[in-house]
């Protein structure tokens, strides 16, 4: 195929004949305009240019590949035409760069706070908005961190504590930690190298990744950087095309992932302000959410511009389908109820997460940590407890061992963390997803010898007192480490002149 010069590529820069490039591939677009996700208006921004630079944190590689019928394919660009564009440092990537380079040095780092720190300061605004931002007055995300403070030990001595392991299995996978990294979009916003940070911490350290439908990497170049022997699952979105998600996920069996984990409290993506406010999806675009939905405003977020796909009909219905297209255990993610946990019980799905999404959909939802106590009661008519056949996962707000060791506690079989670990990845890369790994670590040693607990297997609910959980008023200690990196939210601006 013959080489395509820039200078013809930039011969098409509007809305009847758009161009453009990515990884150095000419593509045309015009016809694609009114279907992409985002919107036109941002592709027309780049029309005759090269779009990678744009394209890459929100899109994994293939996506542009898969999507655009291939004689729109129309070639490589001619690398000799390609005039480079010398581009002018913002001020706020220049202070970015100068953060970046006095970061604290890794030693220094002694909690997962630091991490969250560290990320608010040198992540580009646009992405610690879209990673920070929960739903409407963000009550949900902060009871996330205010729950467990609400749940206190009750320890037990003298019980040899000399050697203690927190090594435990989770779906009948070994995991080093009772941790798995849960799924959360677009890593490539936060570090070039995405969620392949995790990947590869994860397999040097014998964590457990859950692979999001909607990483910045693909799925396969995720695969592809693990190590044999290491496990992922996958979160999953439904697809309105049943085909697709069918396609997805006997394609993720075939290469091995161990366990399909369904998000079900997302038939709509939350409206997360902060997020909002970036306006992420460019001045005046217009995307198509879902249908019936209308059509979103420019302002809606990075988040909900890319979620059109998913299908909110999705149902109780669905679940025998799910069971048919695949032998991977079904776990339910964002199951909120005990009455939803005894449904997903009797859909025989091997568990659930508890979860609110990190706070980022339903606002004033209940955490994780407090349905538990109710689920567990639930789940206790239907057998003996702990139920070999059914996990219960919970999500949202962990940052501590202590966090983690109270949901064993309460009967979770292991917790899942997100923003904790992209916050890692984005201050300091895999080191910084290995750093997480070894606090938790020293965490868990300490705490579990403090609690008297040798094992996972050993701890148990007389371990805590969760009566105060369910009372949602009264005392909570002031969390300051959290809440010197939570940014409150703030109202419209005016117009600065
Ligand atoms: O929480 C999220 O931001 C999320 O799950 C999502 C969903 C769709 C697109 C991008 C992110």
């Amino acid at each position: 195929m013959s080489l395509i010069s820039s200078q013809q590529v930039a011969e098409h820069s509007s809305a009847e004949s758009c161009w453009i490039i990515v990884h150095g591939k000419v593509y045309d677009v015009t016809q694609f305009l009114p279907e992409h996700p985002g919107g036109s208006r941002i592709i027309l921004k780049y029309a005759g240019q090269d779009a990678t630079e744009a394209y890459d944190p929100i899109h994994p590689p293939d996506a542009i590949t898969t999507h655009l019928p291939k004689d729109k394919h129309l070639g490589a660009v001619d690398p000799k035409t390609i005039i480079k564009v010398v581009k002018e440092v913002t001020a706020e990537e220049k202070r970015r760069q100068e953060l970046l380079a006095a970061r604290p040095s890794l030693d220094e780092i002694v909690n997962l706070h630091d991490f969250e720190a560290v990320a608010k300061a040198i992540l580009p605004a646009k992405a610690w908005a879209y990673y920070s931002s929960a739903s409407d007055d963000e009550i949900t995300i902060r009871e996330n961190r205010a729950a467990y403070q609400r749940i206190w030990f009750r320890p037990r001595v003298l019980r040899d504590v000399s050697t203690v392991s927190w090594a435990t299995t989770i779906l009948g996978q070994k995991s080093s930690l009772p941790v798995y990294i849960s799924a959360t979009a677009l890593g490539k916003l936060g570090h070039p190298d995405g969620e392949l940070n995790l990947t590869r911490a994860a397999g040097k350290h014998g964590v457990i990744q859950m692979i999001p439908t909607l990483a910045s990497c693909s799925f396969d170049e995720i695969v592809d950087a693990a190590v044999p022997g290491q496990v992922q699952f996958l979160q999953l979105y439904v697809n309105r095309d049943r085909e697709i998600t069918k396609r997805y996920v006997q394609h993720a069996e075939k290469r091995g992932v161990k366990g399909l984990f369904i998000t079900v409290d997302a038939p709509q993506l939350g409206r997360r302000e902060k997020d909002m406010r970036m306006k992420v999806v460019d001045e005046g675009g217009v995307a198509k959410v879902q249908d019936g939905q209308g059509d979103i405003k420019k302002d809606e977020g990075v988040a909900r511009a890319i979620s059109s796909f998913i299908d909110p009909s999705l149902s109780w219905k669905d679940i025998p389908w799910f069971k048919s297209i695949t032998n991977m255990p079904i776990v339910l993610k964002g199951v909120a109820t005990p009455e939803d946990a005894l449904l997903a019980y009797d859909y025989g799905v091997a568990g659930i997460v508890l979860s609110n999404h990190g706070g980022r959909q339903l606002d004033t939802a209940r955490s994780g940590i407090e349905n538990l106590i109710e689920v567990v009661e639930a789940l206790k008519t239907r057998g003996p407890w702990p139920n070999p056949r059914f996990s219960v996962f919970v999500d949202g707000g962990i940052r501590r061992a202590s966090d983690v060791l109270k949901a064993i506690a309460l009967g979770a079989s292991a917790v899942g963390v997100g923003r904790a670990f992209m916050y890692s990845f984005s201050a300091y890369g895999q080191e910084g997803v290995e750093k997480a790994f070894q606090i938790f670590r020293e965490e868990l040693e300490m705490n579990m010898r403090l609690i008297g607990a040798r094992t996972i297997d050993e701890l148990e609910p007389s371990m805590v007192d969760a009566s105060g959980l369910s009372s949602h008023v009264g005392f909570t200690p002031i969390d300051n480490l959290y809440n010197t990196t939570y940014q409150p939210l703030a109202l419209a601006q005016f117009k600065t002149r």
